[in-house]
């Protein structure tokens, strides 16, 4: 691919990229110590308290899971697609219009948990009311991040047409992909919002299906994390083996995952409410087979990414089996970010495919195991990967060159120790049957002196992200006050081992898996939330946390 994407050639998003991701990372560090204070609050270091403790989780999910990850991907988004299509932005005040509106609705959002009547936890699931203004904050973030969606696939269309039968390139088909499945993921939570929560929460209905609801939420809740991923994939196919020295193994191989990943991954979610009464066994059974299908692009991002690295290392000299291992440039973070990410998929999706197990999850679900699960595969591997994007796209976003590389190493390092020090043992508590999401558990005194040796070791897990995210911060603000500027701002992704030249048009179009996405959708959501219009429902009292 090309390199001609000098700021100097057309207007680049720089500051609409950089406005957006230090919107996320400085929300994410607050996030992290809130994360520190629960792991306190848990091993009862402090003294504990359940309004505090549950509002703190709540702020924690909702900054993570939904301010971090929306404000990074969109601000990652337009850099990208401006970029790699080697034009301006198309509406820019549209996309500065989104950011406001999601900014507004962040604060709104964080200002209602903080007042302590929407302490809901992230997933806010009924018949839990939060104050309206939790929703509406909620809310204004989704309809903040339609702008982007239109102009990323706008973007794409137009280009289409500009070059017939030349392939889109492959990071702006990532991210194409992932503009389309956030409009469809976010249906779910809308209705859910719209139809059952808000009324709820305003005094207009007091009771609530609580089934439906759950429904409604867990068809977001899994194509969600494919949202926050498939940016996280963009930076491992076409930007981590530039930095190594390498070329991407496959070109197809990366548009075959970003399909599978829009098309397996938003007819499924059952597996998050596998418990549920409401929903009969064969609609679980098929959305659990559904689950191991949407592994399998990960399998292929493994192989495909192990086989890149492979290139690089080979390049620079490494021989025989695992030589090209030792011989990747470890210090450089962006590869280094991209090798610990991958390391850490392993036990992340080891742990995702026990919980995809129909019969296994009843052993696992709503213990610690859950949240180990998804603090290695979100916390971990997808965030590691956010890090390491950023610490690319920074010296071509300011013109400085990046403040420090071996602090930028060093902070990654520690934070893959960190994640292993919390998850290893939220793992083995999670077996042991240490419920998550509780602020203290009064139980058996044997049962809980089981776990105390492992709620220690976590703290030493948490105290070492909030050290790597404030090193996070500084390296990138000192980035922006560097006297040193960065000699070449031009934004190269990677190459393929052989010139992409014309690829089959299936894997350079998108209509076709967008219909057929829609048709798998139908099959495997309509009954299990259409039967609650139908059959004969026990709706619960709604009430408000106070
Ligand atoms: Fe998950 C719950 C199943 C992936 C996030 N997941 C969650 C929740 C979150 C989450 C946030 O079936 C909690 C929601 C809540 O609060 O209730 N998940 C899966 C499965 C996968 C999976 C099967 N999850 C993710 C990703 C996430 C994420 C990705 C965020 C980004 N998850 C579940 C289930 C539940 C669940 C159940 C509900 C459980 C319950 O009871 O509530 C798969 O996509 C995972 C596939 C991954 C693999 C790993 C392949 C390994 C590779 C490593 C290669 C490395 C190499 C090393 C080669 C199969 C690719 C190279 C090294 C060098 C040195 C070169
Ligand atoms: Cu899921």
């Amino acid at each position: 691919m090309r390199a001609a994407t000098n700021p100097a050639e057309f207007r680049r998003p720089d500051a609409l990229a950089l406005a957006h991701i230090w919107v996320a990372f400085a929300l994410f560090a607050v996030g992290t110590v809130l994360g520190l204070y629960q792991l306190l609050e848990r091993a009862e270091v402090v003294p504990t308290s359940a309004s505090l403790y549950y509002g703190s989780v709540t702020l924690h999910g909702v900054v993570e899971a939904f301010v971090l990850t929306t404000f990074f991907i969109l601000g990652f988004g337009f850099f990208v697609t401006s970029t790699s299509l080697e034009r301006p932005i198309r509406w820019p005040r549209l996309a500065w219009l989104g950011f406001s509106i999601m900014l507004g609705g962040s604060v709104l959002a964080a200002l209602s948990i903080a007042s302590g009547k929407s302490t809901v936890l992230y997933t806010f699931y009924p018949p839990q009311i939060a104050h309206w203004t939790f929703y509406a904050g909620a809310a204004l973030l989704l309809v903040g991040s339609i702008p982007w969606i239109v102009i990323t696939v706008a973007m794409t269309v137009r280009w289409k047409r500009e070059n017939p039968g030349r392939p889109v390139p492959l990071p702006q088909f990532g991210m194409t992909m992932c503009a389309i499945l956030w409009a469809w993921t976010m249906v779910g939570v809308v209705l859910e919002v719209l139809f059952q929560l808000l009324p709820a929460s305003l005094g207009l209905s007091q009771t609530i299906d609580v089934g439906l609801a759950r429904a409604l939420f867990a068809w977001t809740l899994h194509p969600i994390v494919y949202f926050w991923l498939i940016p996280a994939y963009v930076t491992l196919y076409s930007i981590v083996p530039k930095a190594a020295g390498g070329y991407l193994f496959s070109d197809e191989m990366g548009r075959v995952v970003f399909v599978m990943l829009l098309v397996f991954s938003l007819p499924i979610g059952l597996h998050h409410i596998f418990v549920d009464p409401q929903q009969a066994a064969g609609w679980k059974l098929m959305h659990a087979f559904g689950t191991f299908l949407v592994a399998l692009p990960t399998l292929l991002t493994g192989f495909t990414v192990a086989a890149s690295l492979e290139t690089a290392g080979r390049l620079r000299g490494g021989k025989g089996l695992f030589g090209w291992i030792r011989a990747l440039p470890w210090r450089e973070p962006v590869t280094l970010g991209g090798i610990l990410a991958a390391l850490l998929l392993l036990p992340g999706g080891f742990g995702g495919l026990v919980n995809a197990s129909y019969a296994m999850d009843a052993m696992v679900h709503n213990t610690m195991w859950i949240t180990a699960h998804f603090h290695l595969i979100f916390g971990g591997t997808v965030v590691i990967v956010y890090f390491a994007s950023a610490y690319a796209l920074w010296p071509k976003l300011t013109g400085r060159r990046l403040y420090s590389k071996p602090m930028a190493a060093a902070q990654l390092w520690l934070w893959f120790a960190g994640i292993l020090a919390l998850t290893l043992p939220w793992h083995i508590l999670g077996v042991l049957w240490m419920p998550r999401r509780t602020a203290y558990s009064p139980y058996d005194p044997q049962i809980v002196a089981r776990w105390r040796p492992y709620s220690d070791a976590m703290i030493i897990g948490g105290a070492l992200l909030v050290l790597s995210a404030v090193m996070l911060l500084i390296n990138l603000l000192l980035t922006h006050r560097r006297r040193e500027a960065e000699s070449d701002r031009a934004m190269a992704y990677a190459e393929t081992m052989e010139p992409v030249v014309t690829v089959p048009s299936l894997l350079n179009g998108f209509a076709v898996w967008n219909w057929l996405l829609v048709i798998l959708m139908v099959i495997s959501w309509a009954y299990p939330i259409g039967q609650f219009f139908f059959m004969d429902v026990h709706k619960a009292l709604a009430w408000s946390p106070k």
